[in-house]
């Protein structure tokens, strides 16, 4: 794995474009649960399930109590290593973008500027009357949170299961992906679409591509450069001199 890093390292000094794409795996050593992983159930419900349209007209309250659990805790939590060394390798390379699934507001916190939130941001919140969006830090926002602008109910805003992306920010992303010499893909299972295509559209599009997981995953033969580690064990080596 030594040499591995070595060469990857070496690659991101000298790209002028690379682009990272991660997944909840870069915020498990922040203490955050991952999707998928062996804790990544909630009062036994997948939070795929939770995270749709369909569960929160069904449920409001429950998916409301969901999200405010996740934002109680993530409101606890600190960046990791991870966060802070793809900060700070955004101020070694040109153009570098970092696109994120995640939602945790956490790469902003580590620093990083040029972040993509293709999935959205947890501490959004939008009216689903009026459309009127704000930034709300607060911990827990109640049971069912009402517009103060009038009165609707509001919803996080992050983008469900079954929900568009947001079409500027995925065109963005896939700009980013084919401009790319280097294209990291970190704590992520790769499971979700249309997230999971920007490798390969890097790949196409001649990147050097590159997986940082504990764990294989469907896109593993895909990649020119397989580090098996945690991110937060990781990512900080690629900047060690
Ligand atoms: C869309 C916001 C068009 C909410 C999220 C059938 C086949 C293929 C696709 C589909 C299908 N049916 C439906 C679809 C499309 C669907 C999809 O992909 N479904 C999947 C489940 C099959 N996608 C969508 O619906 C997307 N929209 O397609 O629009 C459309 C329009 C209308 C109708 C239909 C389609 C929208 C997807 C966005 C969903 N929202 N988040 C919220 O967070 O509350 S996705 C959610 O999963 C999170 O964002 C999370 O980040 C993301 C992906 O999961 P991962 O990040 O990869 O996390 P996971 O737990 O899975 O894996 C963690 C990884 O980390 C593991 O590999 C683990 O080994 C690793 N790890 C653990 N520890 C570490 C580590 N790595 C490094 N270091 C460590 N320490
Ligand atoms: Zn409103």
């Amino acid at each position: 794995m030594h040499e591995d890093i070595r060469r990857l390292a070496d690659r991101i000094k000298g790209a002028d474009r690379v682009c990272v794409l991660t997944g909840a795996g870069v915020s498990a050593e922040s203490g955050v649960p991952t999707f998928r992983g062996p804790q990544g159930m909630w009062k036994n419900h997948d939070p795929t399930e939770l995270a749709t349209p369909q569960a929160f007209s069904r449920d409001p309250k429950l998916v409301w109590e969901f999200y405010n659990w996740r934002r109680t805790l993530l409101s606890e939590v600190q960046c990791n290593p991870a966060h802070t060394a793809l900060a700070a390798m955004e101020s070694l390379v040109p153009h570098f973008t970092l696109v994120t699934q995640n939602v945790d507001g956490l790469h902003r916190k580590a620093g990083s500027a040029n972040i993509i939130e293709i999935h959205g941001n947890i501490w959004n919140v939008r009216c689903t009357s009026c459309g009127h969006e704000r930034q709300d830090p607060s911990p827990n926002l109640g049971e069912l949170p009402c517009c103060d602008v009038c009165g609707g109910l509001l919803r996080p805003g992050v983008v469900w299961f079954n929900e568009s992306l947001d079409p500027e920010l995925w065109r963005q992303s896939v700009e980013a992906a084919s401009r790319a010499e280097v294209m990291l893909v970190a704590g992520t299972s790769a499971v979700v679409q249309p997230a999971a295509s920007l490798a390969g559209v890097a790949k196409r599009f001649g990147a050097l591509v590159a997986e940082i997981n504990p764990e294989a995953t469907d896109q593993s033969d895909m990649m020119d450069i397989a580090l098996r580690g945690k991110a937060g064990e990781v990512l900080p080596k690629l900047l060690e001199d």
